[in-house]
């Protein structure tokens, strides 16, 4: 598996999130990509790498990369955001951005004939949450996380481009006795990308990790890729994302968006629309679920994906399942993730990891390096 590292990730480091009424710290710390840094260390799971630096072909892949997953407008709002914030007032650079007012587009709705001027309320349209908080380095550490997502998948493209085509590395791994190539990567990287959406930041996140990992899948010749995400949090960007395509097809396995965080989406019945329509797929389950009803539903999740017959997976990998986890609500312990590991690796699918959440620092690095090392472990090398 290789490992691309996102070593401007500290240029993000919150101070304070909003949390019923009041700044507590940020629950998204630097010391969590440490710790399974410091993880891999004792138990490697592969080289570690960064992205190239400087090549202009791969900036340019990733801007447009970027520009197939978001909107426009939205990433000419991050890239800029700090900067109004600091104009806005010269001490704002002591203090992170945060939204405090919305638009209701579905209750009392706004003026589309007039966009605000004032930065606050246009942070409010691209921000769904006041936990958010935008710095800095943001830009700059989620444009570097970004990049760890793009250059993940380029090497997992690489190593499948072996056999003509991505369909026919797919078809080569089916047949059993023939050592298939089974590329792996993983992006490396915080801030977490899983609840940004094609125009909205929200949850930590601020692009989409996993939502360039599996547009390059396609990008490089790949007609079918599979997201499964196994964050506690439903991935309500990556849904949006591709709800209406069906070259992607988005599970989810999250705690109940009924009473979980990001609440308004993530359920059972939101199955795609459009040209997307049965092409997305949520297995919600009640806080408080255990490793049982968890392995339960991936199996739903992996029989699915299994039908689905895609030549590459993106898994959005969090680990705030853990028991331990202090704002999430599953029971999963750390031997629980060996046993991920080796169910994802039953897929026998070219796949790219991202980082996503995961709160109890002091244990997210065991816990993520018990999924990729039994992941590796369990494939032809
Ligand atoms: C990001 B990721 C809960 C506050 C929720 C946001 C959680 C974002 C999770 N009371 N704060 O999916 O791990
Ligand atoms: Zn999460």
């Amino acid at each position: 598996m290789q490992i691309f590292v996102n070593t401007l990730h500290t240029q993000h480091t919150g101070q304070h999130e909003m949390f019923r009424g009041q700044m507590v710290p940020c629950h998204e710390v630097p010391a969590r990509l440490d710790h399974v840094l410091a993880e891999l260390a004792h138990r490697p799971v592969g080289p570690m790498l960064a992205p190239p630096a400087g090549d202009a072909a791969f900036d340019a892949a990733l801007q447009s990369v970027l520009g197939r997953v978001h909107h426009p407008g939205y990433l000419t709002f991050l890239a800029q955001a700090w900067a109004e914030w600091v104009a806005l007032d010269a001490t704002n650079a002591q203090r992170d951005a945060l939204p405090s007012v919305w638009p209701l587009p579905n209750r009392h709705g706004f003026s589309t004939l007039h966009p605000p001027r004032n930065f606050a309320a246009r942070l409010g349209m691209y921000a769904f949450d006041a936990g958010t908080p935008l710095m800095a380095g943001s830009w700059a550490a989620a444009q570097a996380g970004a990049a760890c997502a793009l250059a993940a998948a380029q090497a997992v493209l690489a190593d499948m481009a072996v056999s003509q085509s991505p369909a026919q590395t797919a078809a080569t791994t089916a047949s059993p006795g023939q050592q298939a190539q089974l590329p792996s990567a993983l992006a490396l990287t915080r801030p977490p990308g899983h609840h940004a959406g094609p125009d909205f930041m929200g949850g930590y996140c601020f692009l989409n990790n996993a939502a360039v990992a599996a547009q390059t899948l396609l990008d490089g010749g790949c007609t079918r890729v599979a997201v499964l995400d196994v964050d506690y949090h439903h991935g309500n960007g990556t849904q949006t994302i591709f709800y209406e395509r069906a070259d992607v097809l988005t599970v989810s396995i999250h705690g109940d968006p009924a009473t979980e965080y990001p609440f308004y989406l993530g359920h059972a019945d939101e199955v795609g629309a459009g040209a997307g329509e049965g092409f997305n797929l949520n297995l919600p389950l009640s806080r408080g679920s255990g490793a049982d009803t968890w392995f339960e539903a991936l199996d739903t999740a992996l029989a699915r994906i299994h039908a689905y017959q895609p030549q590459a997976c993106v898994v959005p990998l969090g680990l705030d399942t853990f028991a331990g986890d202090p704002i999430s609500g599953f029971r999963l312990q750390s031997a629980d993730y060996l046993s991920m590991g080796r169910r994802l690796a039953s897929l026998n699918l070219p796949t790219v990891f991202t980082f996503e959440g995961g709160y109890a620092v002091a244990e997210v690095g065991v816990n993520a390096v018990n999924v990729l090392l039994s992941f590796v472990d369990a494939r032809p090398s």
